[in-house]
């Protein structure tokens, strides 16, 4: 693998967020994440690689290393600011600068949960597939998506969720978003998922990433 992306890995994973920041001690003064992720892609890494081979797998270290009770909290925060400073360089190449006409798409990550890197992720691939992106945030509750909803009538919905106990969430904003505005499509994604679970919800789409989200959205582009 490009020594690059092993480095933005372990950036990623010991949660390195650039050159300045202090943490953790024994990267001092080294390249975070930050500028490991612009100098691979300048280097000519493409952005899916950076993603793929070194990105998300770092933060499924980060997981694994929560799970053993290895690290915690305040670590997994820092892993999650500096993927944020390794994918604000990604964000260009996967947003094209195309004028936004197939629709909007209405995203966020459902109440009681503040996991956020996957939402954005299908954010910025849905977005560059073409469609205004409306980004609800994190902890978004059924009013809050209802809302955005009926002042767009037509806007397909995508909700995330990365907590088993989270997950059990989206039911209740989908069939509120269903009850209100009878039609609108609703796809569901995040870690805990199944297409199981998305049909007991009545859900209308789930996909295991943001490619598969882009698949299903081309099909209902206007
Ligand atoms: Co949390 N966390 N976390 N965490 N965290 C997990 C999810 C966990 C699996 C870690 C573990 O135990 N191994 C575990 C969940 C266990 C479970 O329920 N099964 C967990 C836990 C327990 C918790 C807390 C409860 C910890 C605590 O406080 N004791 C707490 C909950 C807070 C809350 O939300 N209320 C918590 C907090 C946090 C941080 C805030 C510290 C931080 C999030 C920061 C942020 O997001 N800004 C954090 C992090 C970083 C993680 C891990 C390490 C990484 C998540 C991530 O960003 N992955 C995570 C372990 C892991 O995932 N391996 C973990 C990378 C990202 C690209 O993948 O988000 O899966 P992902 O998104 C994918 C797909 O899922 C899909 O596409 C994306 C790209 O491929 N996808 C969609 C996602 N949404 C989609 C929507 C779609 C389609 C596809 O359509 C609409």
């Amino acid at each position: 693998m490009d020594p690059l992306l092993t480095k933005l890995g372990e950036a990623v994973e010991l949660g390195k967020v650039d050159k300045n920041s202090p943490y953790p001690p024994q990267l001092k003064g080294q390249d975070g994440a930050d500028e490991l992720a612009s100098e691979a892609l300048a280097n000519g890494v493409s952005p899916s690689d950076v993603l793929g081979r070194a990105m998300v797998p770092a933060m499924d270290r980060v997981g694994q290393k929560f799970t053993e009770n290895k690290i915690f909290v305040p670590q997994m925060l820092m892993s999650a600011k500096a993927m944020g400073a390794a994918m604000k360089h990604l964000k260009p190449f996967f947003v094209s600068g195309d004028v936004k006409t197939k629709g909007t798409f209405i995203i966020g990550t459902v109440k009681g949960d503040l996991h956020d890197i996957g939402k954005n992720l299908v954010a910025m691939m849905v977005e560059g597939g073409g469609w205004t992106i409306m980004d609800l945030g994190v902890d978004v509750n059924e009013d809050t998506f209802n809302r955005a909803v009926s002042e767009n009538p037509g806007a397909i919905v995508g909700l995330s969720a990365l907590l088993t106990t989270t997950m059990a969430n989206m039911e209740e904003i989908v069939k509120k978003i269903k009850e209100t505005n009878p039609g609108t499509k609703v796809l569901v994604g995040g870690a805990p998922l199944t297409d199981e679970f998305r049909s007991k919800i009545g859900a209308d789409f789930y996909s295991p990433d943001p490619r598969g989200a882009v698949e299903y959205l081309k099909d209902l582009a206007v």
